[in-house]
């Protein structure tokens, strides 16, 4: 039997920290951690829930900003090693497109997904309510606003890195013009990028019924999935209801290779919750929201951005082998 393995190209100069002696985790926090610290440059109180890609030899980005009215932004980003970062000081513009999409409207949690040499991106758009945004770009400085995806409301959108059957593929999650109490993710395929059909249904959230906890309020889709021997490693956020508000954590699960709306595992548990101190103090307490993965098939290293406390950017690590491993030997699929 093979060992399992991330298939794509190598991406030798990933940021990366061995797991430190001792951890019993399938993730580990970076020891630097917050990669973007809260307040990182003038007039902006937040940066977090951001996307990140290997671009022209170093890394490239799209970051969600809050600034001191506490409307969220799109900015760029350019960054040698993944760690250090140069975010443009004002917020993504579009070229002139003929999209009924609103310009002016909020926009957050970008994801990034690279397909056939151009970068799309997927966001949380206004439009009289949530819904997907999507623009394409090849470097960073000039976008092109695509149609939304979708009618609202929906949330966390998030492209496969190839076509599958012929296919665009996006993940998403109807839901609602509020804070959500509810929410599954499904599965969409285009063959335009631009008309959106052939609905799935991927997987709910867990309740009592299932022993869910961690994950019985709602489920979003995080990352771009990555491509394995197998199938689709999805990394999810899960929510739950607290007396004290929702709780974000993380899980994964593993999706069919050409048929990805069905799922072949899931984590019967969190993989990571909030517990350092940025996690659980910031703007909203309790967060961890992964939105980008890079990923070194050769050597299984795994490097995950996640959002904290909607405050601020950090990043955690994982080996695609173990985290595979995990996943299978702790799988409850529902
Ligand atoms: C979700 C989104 C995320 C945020 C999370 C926790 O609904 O708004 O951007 O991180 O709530 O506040």
């Amino acid at each position: 039997m093979t060992h399992p393995a991330a298939l794509g190209d190598p991406l030798p100069h990933i940021p990366w920290e061995d797991k430190p002696a001792g951890c019993l985790d399938v993730l580990w926090r970076y020891s630097g951690n917050p990669v973007l610290p809260r307040n990182p440059m003038p007039g902006i109180q937040g940066i977090y829930n951001s996307a990140v890609v290997p671009f022209d030899g170093g890394f490239a980005g799209v970051f969600r900003t809050e600034s001191k009215n506490r409307y969220p932004h799109l900015h760029a980003g350019r960054g040698p090693d993944g760690i250090r970062w140069r975010i443009e000081p004002e917020p993504l513009r579009f070229d002139e497109d003929d999209t009924g999409a609103n310009h002016a409207a909020y926009a957050y949690d970008p994801r990034v997904c690279r397909i056939d040499g151009t970068y799309y991106v997927t966001w949380c758009s206004g439009h009289n309510g949530p819904t997907i945004g999507i623009a394409q770009t090849r470097d960073f400085r000039r976008f092109r606003r695509l149609e939304n995806a979708f009618l609202p409301f929906n949330r966390n959108g998030v492209l496969f890195p190839r076509k599958v059957g012929g296919n665009y593929l996006m993940l998403s999650r109807p839901s609602d013009d509020g804070h959500t109490p509810f929410g599954d993710i499904y599965l969409s395929q285009s063959p335009d990028m631009c008309h959106w059909g052939r609905h799935r249904r991927v997987m709910g959230r867990g309740g009592d019924e299932h022993g869910q906890w961690w994950q019985r309020t709602k489920i979003g889709a995080g990352p771009i999935p990555i491509e394995t021997t197998e199938g689709w490693l999805l990394i999810y956020h899960g929510v739950m209801d607290t007396c004290n508000g929702f709780v974000y954590s993380v899980g994964a699960a593993l999706l069919d290779l050409d048929e990805p709306w069905k799922v072949l595992y899931r984590t019967n548990q969190h993989l990571q919750t909030p517990e350092a101190d940025y996690e659980v103090c910031g703007h909203v307490p309790n967060v961890v929201f992964p939105c980008a993965a890079l990923c070194d098939p050769p050597t299984g290293r795994l490097a995950i951005y996640y959002g904290a406390a909607d405050t601020c950017s950090c990043l955690a690590f994982a080996r695609v082998e173990e985290l595979i491993a995990f996943t299978k030997a702790h799988s409850k699929v529902f």
